[in-house]
Parts: structure tokens; C-alpha cells; sequence
């Protein structure tokens, strides 16, 4: 294999899948016998990042930090998968730098607003209808599309199982796994 370890970075809307498709694919590689972490708001945003706001300085800094997190665990020997909103496209990019060629693995977990609303499970799309949450991604708060991803997922179309064979698919073609 090319890469031992590397970042498989998925980005996209609040509800688009992304940590659902993320952690599906971890117990995937955990299967096959390779050593997978998950990083997502459930651990981070919770922990570590938990004095970081929703404000465009917060999502720069929360983003920062998650890329240096995974940095060290790719130094550790270990692929990670981060399951982050990450709307801009230059602290994507920031990220991407951190690492060696190759070892940053964009995945756009695509969705459109219309389909993550009406999923809504945590009810958040309605409270930031309702103003109750600002800054909310993708109705009061922008989402910058990747432009050129390694990977797309459609979610609209396809399940979290043919994602994950989708993913699976693609890494094994260009020898990551
Ligand atoms: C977007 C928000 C917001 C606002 C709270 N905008 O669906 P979820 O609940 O579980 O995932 C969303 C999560 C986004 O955190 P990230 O760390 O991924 O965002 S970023 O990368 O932009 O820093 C949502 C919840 O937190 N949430 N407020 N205003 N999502």
C-alpha cells in the first residue's frame, strides 16, 4: 500500500451523513484488520474544542485544531476519519497542507439543504429556521462546496451501505487500502 495512514476528510452539511457513512466505513476497516479512528463532534466537539463557538473564527479554530489532531494520528499509524461540517474551503485546505502529499483524502458527503432539512433528526434545521440557532450552515451560515474532492458521495441517492462500498472501492483502486 501507497499510505499506511492517512486522513479521509469528509465535509458537508449538518445531517448529510457524514459521521453515519464515517463510522460505518471504520467498522468496515476494522473488519479487514486495518486500524481506523473516528473523529467527530461527538468526541471533539464535546471535549476538546468545547470553549469553540459556531462563528466563522470558531469553525476556522475548531477546524485547525481537528487538522493537527489528525496529523498526530496519522504520525501514530492510524487512518482517521473526521466527520466535520469544515464549510470553508481554505481551512479545508489549511488542513490538506499539514500533511504529506497524498495523505489528505477530501470526501464531499453530498447532500442538498432541501434533503437535510427535511431529515432534520435532531430538529436543528427548524430551530435555525425559527432563529433560535444562528449562524446555522446552509440556511444563515455558508457552505463553500469543495471544489475538486478525491471522493463524492451522493447520500440523496445512494444508502450508507453502497457509500461505504463506494468508499471501499475507490481506496482499494488507488492502493490506499
Ligand atoms: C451548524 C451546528 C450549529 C450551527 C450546532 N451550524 O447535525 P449535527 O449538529 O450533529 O452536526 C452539526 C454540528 C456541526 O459541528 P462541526 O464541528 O461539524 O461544525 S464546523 O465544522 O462548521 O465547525 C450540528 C451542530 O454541530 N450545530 N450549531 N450553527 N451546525
Amino acid at each position: 500500500n501507497k499510505h499506511q495512514s492517512f486522513i479521509l476528510w469528509f465535509t458537508g452539511l449538518s445531517a448529510s451523513g457524514k459521521s453515519s457513512v464515517a463510522n460505518a466505513f471504520a467498522h468496515r476497516l476494522f473488519e479487514r484488520g486495518n486500524q481506523a479512528f473516528v473523529l467527530d463532534g461527538d468526541n471533539v466537539r464535546h471535549g476538546l474544542n468545547k470553549d469553540l463557538g459556531f462563528d466563522e473564527a470558531g469553525r476556522k479554530e475548531n477546524i485547525r485544531r481537528i487538522g493537527e489532531v489528525s496529523k498526530l494520528f496519522v504520525e501514530s499509524g492510524q487512518i482517521v476519519l473526521t466527520a466535520f461540517i469544515s464549510p470553508y474551503r481554505e481551512d479545508r485546505q489549511v488542513v490538506r497542507a499539514l500533511v504529506e502529499e497524498g495523505e489528505f483524502i477530501e470526501v464531499y458527503v453530498r447532500c442538498s439543504v432541501e434533503t437535510c432539512e427535511k431529515r432534520d433528526p435532531k430538529g436543528l434545521y427548524k430551530k435555525a429556521r425559527n432563529a433560535e440557532i444562528p449562524n446555522f450552515t446552509g440556511i444563515s451560515a455558508p457552505y463553500e462546496e469543495p471544489a475538486n474532492p478525491e471522493i463524492i458521495l451522493d447520500t440523496e441517492r445512494y444508502s450508507i451501505e453502497e457509500c461505504v462500498d463506494q468508499l471501499t472501492d475507490i481506496l482499494t483502486s488507488k492502493g490506499y487500502i
